[in-house]
């Protein structure tokens, strides 16, 4: 392992500590739950517990009776002013748009909609109190499975809102490349298949939380966010409390993967509850009300065709999906399988593609992002039927890969569905993963061990990805929907005293920005590692930012923090020339020091230029007293990372144990900033992506309940069962920002679901199985062998 150096410059690439980690370890941190505030009130909601049902009464007059109560309301206390929560991403002109109003008013569309609310001196006061309200319901037919939600005599999930059109159908959205019809009539070979994205819960460490304080007549919002700029600016847009009375901090945050980008109701509800009691208020969700409430991830299901020539020639591929979008649009909802549109044909050539994707309302708990957004869903698809095609014309899966990759003398490649590929060498990795797996030689085993009807069987499972993050180039964006860009902002302050204030609009919540921008300003500037603060996180200390999703932060905020490190070098490069009686031209800078080319004059350092700027004694015509910058980056395009992950599973034919034996992942993120963040990422990633495969799965009964509402009933993974990850990486510098970086945090989640699957069918592929549904547990497992046993 390489040492990180102390200090100074080659601080990019070296694998620092992070920052971040002293006091979070230490307990030295204020999660949102933790933030005390004189006089300050708890709110606790009552939730349906229908998932559809007209609302006929609410009394909360008992309620107001109990102990500590200070007030209660119903979802029509607050009808004027609530407003609707925002949905950013409208995918299409007629995408229907129900009114989603954060306290339900007249029907509720999902188990845990909440309908009222009761606000208390303490928690367990409010949370008692919820009993004495009043609620009456009238049930409505739950919607529950999609493709009978399209059926003509379903009842309708939006009935009342004006806006249904006789379906639960949201929105359909195709796109054709190529003469897809030619394609699948002229080839050899064509493989159908039908993949299950099942719905996944996040599980974020920390629960949602919010505070909102009335300050005088601004406010300021304490969240467990993401995304504290959009939540800014959506509160001020639905409530109409003016947006320069809002201010909203995410202080640490505890993971989020996607769950933690939205605006929620109860941000809002804390913000109107405050405006109107004139108190501070606090809300923490409990693990259920989490598991029930926090939006969830993935819910497709997928029809694949893939056509091909005998020799493995891929033709064309054809993608019909359904996409759950629950009981609302939420603030990505129908962006989510849209984003994956662009990502089914993965690294493959092919002649024709066509994507057409319905967008469906259930009674459900609306989804949204989730690690990967979009992007796992069309990996998985491409990567298992890559491999299926491989099984049925006979060739190994490696090698049919071979033959459709796109070759590293050919980028940058335009693909089939439009995007460019900047740079990319899927060769490299995958000869570095093939050789670290040991492929050929756990072929071998396989061989013998399937030959010897070994009940354990040995299953290998490939996933040669791609994946766009970098959200986004603004641009690409504006043409596919009409929410706003992707650009990030940042600010780098030099202080009197020569330390380094880095102000930046991402948002880390457990990626460790502080870490890697002090890493990337201490080699622009040449100053030490230990002298770089960076800000985030609090819209009134970093007004402009686009904040932390779709493994964006590097790339678009990382840029920009260069940017303005280099503003910030022009100016101290004019007052360098001033204070060195030196032509600008003539002055070059290293290691944080000026010098004048071609003498032996003294040097003078970055920190006594900020000195001299900030005294202002002398300073150049023009020239301000400040040694400061800020800079906005927008890409020209997303970045690709990619690579090559191999997993070998062991499979107990007799119990259907799954045990994963080894798992090998060589990704290409370009430069690499923090070899240790980039792999504690990679192994976060690997952790959700084996998740979804063989542990995770949100399921509802037939009457809308979530029945996986707990942590008892949801199998998030432990590190027991997970084994140790065999990481390496290659390099392939991006050329479109000039870090060279591309992005890492959905990396590890989008690779690995379909090589493990894959994996475990490859074991029972001598039992005819040739697929299996998610999640592989050990009863599917059984269930799959003793069918294809019967089937003979
Ligand atoms: N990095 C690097 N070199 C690279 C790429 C990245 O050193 N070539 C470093 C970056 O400097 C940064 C980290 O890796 O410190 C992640 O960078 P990036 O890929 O830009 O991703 P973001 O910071 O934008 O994080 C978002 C991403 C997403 S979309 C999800 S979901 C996710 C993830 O990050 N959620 C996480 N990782 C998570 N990690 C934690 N602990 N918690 C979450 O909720």
């Amino acid at each position: 392992m390489t040492m990180a150096p102390e200090s100074g410059t080659d601080q990019v690439g070296s694998p620092r500590l992070r920052k971040e980690d002293a006091r979070l370890i230490t307990g030295q941190t204020e999660w949102t739950d933790n933030i005390q505030q004189t006089g300050m009130l708890h709110v606790a909601f009552l939730r349906s517990p229908h998932a559809h049902a007209r609302i006929t009464s609410v009394d909360t007059s008992a309620a107001m009776q109990q102990p500590g109560v200070v007030a209660a309301y119903s979802g029509a206390d607050f009808a004027d002013e609530q407003g609707s929560l925002p949905c950013a991403w409208p995918v299409t002109e007629d995408m229907l748009l129900p009114a989603h109003p954060p306290m339900a008013v007249d029907e509720v569309r999902y188990v845990g909609e909440a309908v009222a609310c009761v606000v208390a001196r303490d928690a367990y006061s409010a949370a008692d109190a919820l009993e004495a309200l009043d609620v009456e319901f009238e049930p409505l037919p739950a919607v529950i499975d999609m493709e009978s939600a399209l059926a003509e005599d379903t009842p309708l999930v939006h009935e009342g809102s004006g806006q249904g059109q006789g379906s639960n159908k949201a929105f359909e959205w195709p796109m054709a490349v190529g003469d897809v019809d030619s394609a699948f009539e002229g080839a050899d070979i064509v493989l159908t298949r039908r993949y299950h994205q099942q719905r996944l819960i996040p599980a974020a460490m920390e629960p949602r939380s919010v505070v909102c304080r009335p300050d005088g007549d601004a406010f300021t919002l304490w969240s467990a966010t993401q995304v504290p700029h959009i939540v800014r600016l959506m509160l001020a847009m639905t409530t109409g409390i003016p947006e320069h009375k809002i201010r909203v901090i995410a202080p640490d945050v505890g993971g989020g993967f996607g769950s933690k980008l939205q605006v929620t109701a109860e941000e809002v509800l804390a913000l109107l509850l405050a405006r109107r009691l004139r108190k501070p208020v606090k809300w923490t969700e409990t693990r259920t009300e989490g598991f029930q409430t926090t939006h969830h991830g993935r819910d497709q299901i997928q029809d694949v065709s893939i056509a091909a020539d005998s020799d493995g020639r891929i033709r064309g591929l054809k993608v019909d999906l359904l996409a759950d979008m629950g009981a609302y649009m939420m603030l990505v909802t129908p962006g989510v399988p849209i984003l994956g549109a662009f990502m089914f044909p993965g690294i493959y050539k092919m002649d024709a593609y066509s994507f057409h994707c319905t967008g469906v309302f259930t009674t459900k708990m609306p989804t949204d992002a989730y690690r990967g957004a979009g992007r796992p869903e069309a990996t998985y698809a491409i990567e298992r039927i890559v491999t299926e095609l491989a099984d049925e014309i006979g060739m190994d899966p490696m090698e049919l890969r071979r033959r459709n990759w796109i070759t590293h003398d050919e980028f940058p490649y335009t693909g089939i569905a439009g995007l460019t590929y900047d740079s990319g060498n899927y060769e490299a990795a995958t000869d570095r993963a093939v050789e670290l797996f040991d492929y050929d030689g756990l072929r071998a085993e396989q061989r013998r061990r399937r030959e010897s009807g070994d009940p354990v069987q040995l299953g290998i499972g490939i996933s040669t990805y791609t994946e766009m993050c970098g959200l986004a180039p603004s641009r690409v964006l504006g043409q596919l929907s009409y929410g706003a860009g992707g650009w990030e902002n940042a600010a780098v302050r030099m202080l009197p005293t020569g330390k380094v204030e880095v102000v930046t609009g991402t948002s880390p919540h457990g990626q460790g920005h502080v870490t890697s921008w002090s890493q990337i300003v201490a080699d622009q500037l040449g100053v030490p590692f230990e002298d770089v603060e960076v800000l985030h996180g609090d819209t009134r200390v970093a007004p402009k930012g686009m904040d932390t999703y779709g493994s964006r932060s590097l790339v678009v905020g990382g840029t920009a923090v260069v940017q303005a490190c280099d503003r910030v070098l022009d100016k101290a490069r004019r007052l360098a020339a001033h204070m060195m009686e030196a032509n600008e031209d003539d002055l070059e800078f290293s290691d944080g020091r000026f010098t004048v080319r071609g003498t032996e004059r003294p040097s003078t350092s970055l920190q006594e230029v900020a000195l001299a700027a900030f005294a202002a004694h002398d300073l150049p015509e023009g020239a301000e007293a400040s040694l400061d910058a800020d800079a906005t980056f927008d890409p020209e395009n997303f970045s690709y990372p990619h690579g090559t992950h191999l997993c070998a599973v062991e499979v107990d034919t007799e119990t259907g144990q799954v045990s994963l034996r080894s798992y090998t992942a060589v990704d290409d993120v370009g430069t690499v900033i923090n070899p240790s963040i980039v792999d504690g990422q990679v192994h976060g990633g690997l952790a959700q992506g084996i998740a979804q495969a063989l542990f995770e799965e949100a399921v509802y009964d037939t009457d809308g309940n979530l029945v996986t509402s707990t942590m008892a009933d949801y199998t998030v993974p432990t590190a027991a069962d997970l084994p140790d990850f065999t990481l390496d990486r290659t390099t392939t510098p991006a050329t479109t920002n000039p870090l060279g970086a591309k992005g890492v945090g959905e990396a590890g989640t989008i690779a690995s679901t379909p090589a493990v699957v894959g994996a475990v069918v490859d074991a029972l592929r001598p039992f005819g199985v040739r697929d299996m549904r998610m999640p592989c547990t050990p009863q599917r497992v059984w269930r799959a062998v003793a069918e294809a046993r019967e089937a003979g």
